[in-house]
Order: structure tokens, then sequence, then C-alpha cells
């Protein structure tokens, strides 16, 4: 690596390692990287998955992708001798924006370990220039920038691959670029990310505001933008028809230059439709086989053994249904296939809650992923059961052969070895690094479990990145924290059902105590990081509320000095990877039954911080695997949530009226503390949703909650339990890695040798 950086600044830019700028390095550092991954050997096979996805969260590729090629240790090694730091070399690059959370992210981390694991296999997906908005803080509330991530150098190729996508009213001629992934000591595949040359950046306006209907100019600028509108709703629609139609056509080019025979398709590809937004790609194989000849029996039946679905949410708002007439203005070439998928449905089905066409008109992407795919998946075993028992029932009933679970995992190259040096390197010298390849051998830890000394080292290494959390938010937001603070974080999108607003109303009561004199032993940071819709009021009135309880702690000497809100702007992946190592509690607290599965959790616990959470997705399968001692479980079980939707009986006016401790709570965020701080528009409108629907429930289990963060925090203190409990979640985390999840999509679904 030496003798390669040395030449290629000196001839790009006439310097030595050590007179070279940082950004000098870090665009020298990505050609070699990028050459030497051009180079190496891909992944093969005679059967190929195509995993299709709206959203790629790769986070900067700088250090992972030398991980995997191992080159990291020797380049970090190399610019510490010239007088360079790789942390500060990674500052240079940009993130790649190109998802909005947990779904997107899943998608990078299996792209990671489908490359580790050997397997032939690309990802899909679109090329958004601003990528997800930039978010900042202006008077309390969330503005959105846009995100332009897309450097004159970047890890993209632009390759000769093009296609022609029609569309009803124009034909657009799309660009492949591609972003090689390399493997953990293995070979490359590729993610392919599709767009056009006529998308125009300039006509973006203030914020991220642009002109909806001019497509040919607007097509991959953003991911997804408002869709509160129909101009929103439909622009969304050409995203994802021009997404699967270059996947369609690329996987029809690849299967016949390989010389592979169409009508078993299915012999050489599978494909991955990850959540609806992929869908059309079922109707736009069929379309394409017709014109190829295929008769419309043989084309449904080659697509049906082909294609493979995961569902990530039991939200009604988020699975999609598209008006036949939106389709019919953008792709009415898709509709005859469409309308014969759903008359065969109807057919066979007089059920209409299986129906692809409902009796208003709208498409259920859904149901055409089930009908006419092989295989359905949930993301966690919880999941899957309330899919198969409650939510997808009907679906259940006529194909219970096609569900299955596959739980969630998340790539530890990145989210250990990247992104906590310290503690990987400590687990190297207790176990080795064979963990990296083969997660269950983090057990092999459990052997230190009353090791005294191995739990004081991992309380200093946690100390340690709890200063090095304390120096970046110095640097980047200029806010002071304390590491001998119990720092207690939640971070993850502004949903609510993932209910940031019951930390809030923990923040208020804890607020209300230290004012009344009971202080607390040691002082409690409560960090938030998260994103809200553009359009999602009642979001961004939740971040307005946690944003005044941040001022109005600071500014109150009574209660500084004990209790401190941060919420970190713009939160992201790179921001996870700063504040992932220094936490101590995890904030997994959505209503039970509402979250998937949640991924942050298992990135909390891998890095040994302790879950505070409700038995809902992946939380149950940590709970399992850690034991009682070892996390706190609060809250309502899915099965009592799931009854009471049904029921309709909950009332938090009732629970407000009955209890003086949530009504002070409640009342809180419209007082006269806030008032001064605020925009009562906003507090009153979420202090009215709260009291009078609160349809996720905070108040239900808000006491609850408040009391289990109370023992956690006094049980902090007890340095050697807690240390214990970190312990025993790290050597556990082993189940959660990806190459477990997608060593089980291979042997289940995708079955590629
Ligand atoms: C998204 O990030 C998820 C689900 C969705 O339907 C959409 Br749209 C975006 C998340 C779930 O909320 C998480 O619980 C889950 O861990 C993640 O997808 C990955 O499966």
């Amino acid at each position: 690596m030496e003798k390669l950086l040395e030449q290629v600044l000196q001839e790009r830019y006439h310097k030595t390692i050590r007179e070279a700028s940082s950004q000098e390095i870090y665009t020298a550092l990505l050609l070699i990287t990028k050459d030497k991954m051009k180079h190496m050997k891909r992944n093969e096979g005679k059967k190929k998955l195509y995993y299709i996805s709206a959203e790629f969260l790769i986070g900067k590729l700088l250090s992972n992708n030398l991980i995997n090629l191992g080159l990291f240790e020797e380049t970090r090694e190399v610019l510490e001798k010239n007088g360079h730091h790789l942390t500060d070399i990674e500052e240079i690059e940009q993130e790649p924006s190109l998802g909005n959370g947990g779904l997107g992210r899943l998608a990078a981390c299996f792209l990671d370990s489908i490359a580790t694991l050997g397997l032939n296999g690309d990802g899909v997906g679109l090329n958004y220039h601003d990528g997800l908005f930039r978010q900042t803080f202006v008077d309390h509330k969330q503005k959105e920038e846009k995100n332009p991530w897309i450097t004159e150098d970047s890890w993209l190729t632009r390759t000769e691959t093009t296609f022609q996508v029609p569309f009803k009213d124009f034909t657009l001629t799309s660009v492949m670029y591609d972003i090689e992934i390399p493997g953990y000591k293995n070979n490359c595949n590729r993610l392919h990310l599709f767009d056009t040359d006529t998308v125009d950046e300039s006509i973006i306006g203030d914020g991220i505001s642009f002109d909806k209907n001019d497509i040919k100019k607007n097509l991959t600028l953003f991911l997804y933008p408002d869709d509160s509108d129909e101009a929103g709703q439909l622009l969304r629609i050409y995203q994802q028809y021009f997404m699967v139609s270059n996947a369609a056509q690329l996987i029809l080019k690849e299967a016949e230059d390989n010389g592979y025979d169409l009508y078993r398709l299915y012999d050489h590809v599978a494909i991955q439709i990850n959540d609806t937004h992929p869908t059309m790609v079922i109707p736009e194989l069929i379309r394409l086989l017709m014109e190829k000849g295929f008769n419309m029996d043989t084309a449904i039946d080659v697509v049906r053994k082909t294609c493979a679905y995961t569902n990530h949410t039991i939200l009604a708002e988020a699975l999609e249904k598209w008006p036949v007439a939106y389709l019919e203005k953008v792709v009415p070439h898709l509709m005859p296939v469409i309308r014969e998928l759903d008359a065969r449905v109807k057919k066979d089905y007089s059920d209409e809650r299986v129906a692809i066409i409902d009796k208003d008109d709208r498409v259920h992407m859904a149901h055409i992923d089930i009908h006419y795919g092989y295989a359905v998946n949930g993301v966690a075993a919880l999941h899957t059961e309330i899919l198969k028992e409650s939510e997808l029932k009907p679906f259940y009933d006529i194909y219970p052969e096609k569900f299955n679970n596959k739980t969630n995992g998340i790539t530890f190259r990145r989210w250990l070895k990247h992104c906590n040096h310290d503690l990987a390197a400590y687990l190297e010298e207790l176990i080795g690094e064979e963990y990296l390849e083969d997660a269950t051998k983090l057990e092999k830890l459990l052997d230190y479990k009353d090791d005294e000394t191995v739990l004081k080292k991992l309380c200093q290494i946690k100390m340690h990145s709890k200063e090095e959390l304390r120096d970046y938010l110095k640097m980047t937001q200029n806010v002071e924290i304390d590491p001998n603070a119990i720092f207690d974080i939640q971070i993850k999108r502004l949903h609510e059902y993932k209910r940031q607003q019951m930390n809030a109303l923990y923040a208020i009561y804890k607020y209300k105590e230290i004012k009344k004199g009971n202080l607390p032993k040691r002082p409690l940071t409560m960090i938030f990081g998260a994103k809200a819709a553009p359009a999602y009021t009642i979001a961004k009135d939740i971040i307005h509320l946690i944003l005044c309880l941040q001022e109005l702690i600071e500014k109150d000497p009574d209660v500084n000095k004990y209790m401190k809100i941060v919420m970190v702007e713009n939160y992201n992946v790179t921001k996870a990877e700063k504040l992932i190592p220094a936490c101590d509690i995890s904030e997994q607290i959505s209503l039970a039954s509402k979250e998937a599965s949640g991924t942050g959790n298992m990135k909390f616990m891998l890095n040994g911080a302790v879950t505070l959470g409700t038995e809902d997705g992946a939380n149950v399968e940590i709970h399992q695997l850690v034991g009682d001692e070892n996390i706190y479980i609060f809250g309502k079980r899915s099965e009592d949530v799931i009854h009471l939707y049904e029921e309709e009986t909950y009332s938090a006016e009732t629970l407000y009226q009955e209890d003086e401790m949530i009504r002070e709570l409640v009342e809180f965020i419209k007082g006269e503390e806030l008032e001064a701080i605020g925009d009562m528009e906003n507090l009153e409108r979420l202090y009215k949703e709260i009291r009078s629907k609160d349809w996720f429930m905070a108040l239900l289990d808000v006491k609850e909650y408040i009391e289990t963060k109370e023992k956690m925090l006094a049980d902090y203190e007890d340095e050697a339990a807690w240390s214990r409990k970190a312990l025993v979640n790290i050597a556990k985390a082993g189940y959660f890695s990806a190459d477990r999840t997608i060593a089980e999509y291979n042997r289940d679904i995708w079955k590629l040798s």
C-alpha cells in the first residue's frame, strides 16, 4: 500500500504522503482501492441473485472496502507513520444518502454478506443525485436541505449499459452506474444504480423544492420525495417503474448473454423484492417475456418461480396501494398484465381481502408479490408470526408453504471492526479474529464473564468511546457532554410507533423530579437522532418538543448539572458509527407488534450497550438470547396490543383523566416552561394528539417505562454487574450477523449453490 500511495500522490499531485492534504490522500486511496476491486475475481455460479431495492444505505465506503480487502490495518499504519490519521481522511468522504433507515441499511449489510459468503448476487437500485435530505435545526424545528453526495472522484463507475424505459408519454434512456462490493476476504459483487442523463439538478429551488411534473429532469433527483400529494405519488411510480424495468431488462440480457434458456429462467435467476417498492418487476418481466413470444400462462409460471418478497412492516399506511388511475397515467402498458393477474386471483378466490385490485380500484402491491412470487418472508420471528396469524392470514391460509422467517442481521465488519476499533482489537486479543467470519465464535467471550480484569477493560473501552463521542459532538455541533454521565441513546427515524414522544415524557418526568430536589446519583445524557418525513406533521412536532426540552434543561442551572438532552443533527450512518460504540442504554421502545425487527438494537448490543425495550421485533430474540438478567423489558405485549386495536377500547383520554402523574407529564407539553421557548402551534397540536388519540399508545406504557428506566439507572452503579451484562450482550450478538441471515436466505429461498 505504501508504495502505491506514494506513486499515485506523486503522479497526481507531485507530493509525498507527508505533504499531501487529507483530500488528496482520500482521492488517492479511492483510486487505488477502486482499481484493485476492478481487477478482482467476481463471484460466479449458474444461478444469480438480483436484490432489487429502492434503497441502499451503504454509508461511507473507504474504510469498509479497506477492511474487506485486508488493507485496513496496513493503511492505518502507513498514514500514522506519515503524520496522518485514517479517521481524518474518512471525514473527507461524502456519505451516499441512498436510504431512509432500516430497510436501506439492511440492503447494504446484505450486499456485504452476499459477497462475503461468495454468492453470485448483485444489488439493483437507483442513483438519487441528492438522496435523502440533509437535516438542520432552525428555531427548534427541522429544515430540509438538499444533500448532493456525488463528487468528481467517487465510488460510482459509469458503465456502457443502457436501456430504453417506456412511459406513457415518452421513453427514457437509462445509464447504469456500478459500485463494487467486495466481500470480506473474498471476491467482488456489484451494486447497479440506474440513472438518466436528462436529470437536471438546477431545477431544485429552496430547500428540497422542485417541479414534480418535469419527470425527465427530476426522476432520480431525490429519494422518495414528499408523497403526500398526487404529483409526489406519480413521481414515485415513475421511479419504481424506471428501477424495475431496468432491472428486468438487465436480468434478461445477462441470461441471454449467458445462453440460458429463458423458459428455465428460475434455474439461473432469483429476484428478491425488498418491500413492495420493486413489485412492478413482476408484471414487467411477464410483459417482456411475452414480447419474446411467451404465452401468458408460461410467462406467469416462469416469473412466479423466480421472484421472492420480503415484508418489512405491518403498518397499513406503509403498504403500497396505487390507484389504477395513477398506473394508467404512468405505465398503461403494465395494466393489461396487472388486470389479468387480478382476474386469475378473483377466479380462484372469492375472498376480497386477497384481491389485487380492490373495490376502490386500488392495486395492492403486496398482494401481487404474494400470489405471483414463490416465497414471502418477515424480518424477525415475532413479525413473521404476526404476518401469518393476523396481517396476512388470508394469504397464509392459501399458501402456508410460501411463508418463512428470516431474522435480520448486520455486518460485523462495519458495525464492530470499523466503528469500534478498540473493542474489536480487545476481542481479537481474547478470542481471536475468527468471529468476523463465524460470528457465533463471539460466545467464547462468555468464558470471561466473571473475569474482573476483562470486565474492567470493557468499561475502559466504553469510557474511551464516550470520550471520542464527546470530542466529535464538540467539533460538529459545539455541544459538551460528560463521559461520566450515563449515555441513553435513541437513534432511528422519527415515527409515532417508535415512540420518541414517550422518551420525551420521561425527560419531562426527570426534569420535574430534579426540580423537586430528587437528585440523581449520576448525570444522565439523553441523546436523540432522527429525521422526520417532510410531510409528517406530528413527527416534526415531536422533534420540536425534544429540541425545546433540550433548551429548557440546558438553560436551567438547577437541572443542567444532572441531565442533558442532545439531539444530533442530520442523523445518518456516519453518525451512527460514532454514537453506537458510546452507548450505555439502547432505547428500543416501539409499541409491541409495530417494529418489524429493528436493526439498531443489534448494533448497540454488539457494542456492549444494554437494551431498554418492549417485546417487539428482534428485541424478543435478543431477550431470549441474553436472558432476563441482561435486558430491561417493559410494556404491553403484542397480543394485548393487537387485541386493543381489534376491540377499539384504548382510550388515552381515560388514562389522562384517571392518572395524575400521566396528566402532569402531558400537560407539561403545552405548559408555561415550554411556551417561553417553543411554538405553541406545534406544541398544542402534539398535546392534543397524545391526549385524545395517542394512536401508538405511549400513555399505555409510559409509567412502566419510567420505572424500568429508573431501575436501570440504579443498576448502572454496580460497575462489575453492568459490565457483565455488556459482555453477555456482545457474546450473544453472533446470531445477528447478516452472514447468518444471508446463509438462511440462500438455503431456503435463493438456492444459489
Ligand atoms: C423501513 O426502514 C422499514 C420498513 C418499511 O416498511 C419501510 Br418503507 C422502511 C424497516 C422496519 O421498520 C424495521 O423494523 C426493520 O428492521 C427494517 O425495515 C429492516 O427490515
